[in-house]
């Protein structure tokens, strides 16, 4: 009896020390960085963020450019930028390669993580570079870079980003949404060189 219970109890102890060892789901994987204890300089030479969110976010200093890296897969950098009052977002974001598994893009969070700016479709050829403005009501916002389909990584040839607020110098605002637009009328209004050419049209047509 005792000798059928000793390879069950070896077994249980072999399960539990196997659970013990196994590595549990990393909230940290799933954002993006893959733990800098986690990964050798092999993977990502460039070094691994702690930025993964907009608690972690690195602060941005208005005009001046810093530099980052999407690796490991999946990476999100997270970066906290301020919007004076009455000004825009000015936004540029550039890759320093055009041959790279990554293709940066941009989503702009405002401080309850809702998505409040976003990247334009890039189209262009050649090195990817962002250059954007983006009307925003003063406050703090989050820059959160990634790869566009967050398939690259890239931990040699990395990014650059920064930022300023720049005067909005639109002098029709403020229209810059449904509830300030602008009412334009739907009457068509001909001027005299117009209304004299449709009076020739309607003579040549008679
Ligand atoms: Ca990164
Ligand atoms: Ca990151």
């Amino acid at each position: 009896m005792h000798s059928s219970q000793g390879p069950r109890a070896a077994l249980v102890a072999v399960w539990l020390a196997a659970a013990c060892i196994t590595p549990a789901c990393d909230d940290n994987n799933s954002n993006g960085d893959g733990g800098i204890e986690e990964l050798g300089s092999t993977t990502c030479p460039g070094g691994v963020d702690k930025s993964v969110d907009i608690a972690s976010a690195i602060p941005l200093t208005s005009g001046k450019e810093v530099q980052g890296f999407v690796c490991p897969l999946r990476d999100q950098d997270y970066f906290k930028v301020t919007n004076n009052d009455k000004s825009l977002l000015h936004l540029k974001i550039r890759q320093t390669v055009d041959v790279t598994p990554v293709s940066v893009t941009y989503l702009i969070l405002d401080k309850d993580g809702k998505t409040v700016g976003t990247a334009p479709v890039w189209s262009g050829a050649g090195i990817r570079s962002f250059d954007d403005y983006h009307c925003l009501p003063a406050g703090t916002y989050y820059v959160m870079v990634k790869d566009d389909g967050d398939d690259g990584q890239d931990g040699q040839n990395p990014y650059w980003i920064s930022f300023t607020s720049d005067t909005d110098v639109d002098t029709g605002e403020p229209n810059n949404d449904f509830a300030t637009a602008t009412a334009i009328s739907a009457k068509l209004r001909l001027g005299s060189r117009n209304r004299s050419k449709l009076r020739s049209m309607r003579m040549r047509l008679t």
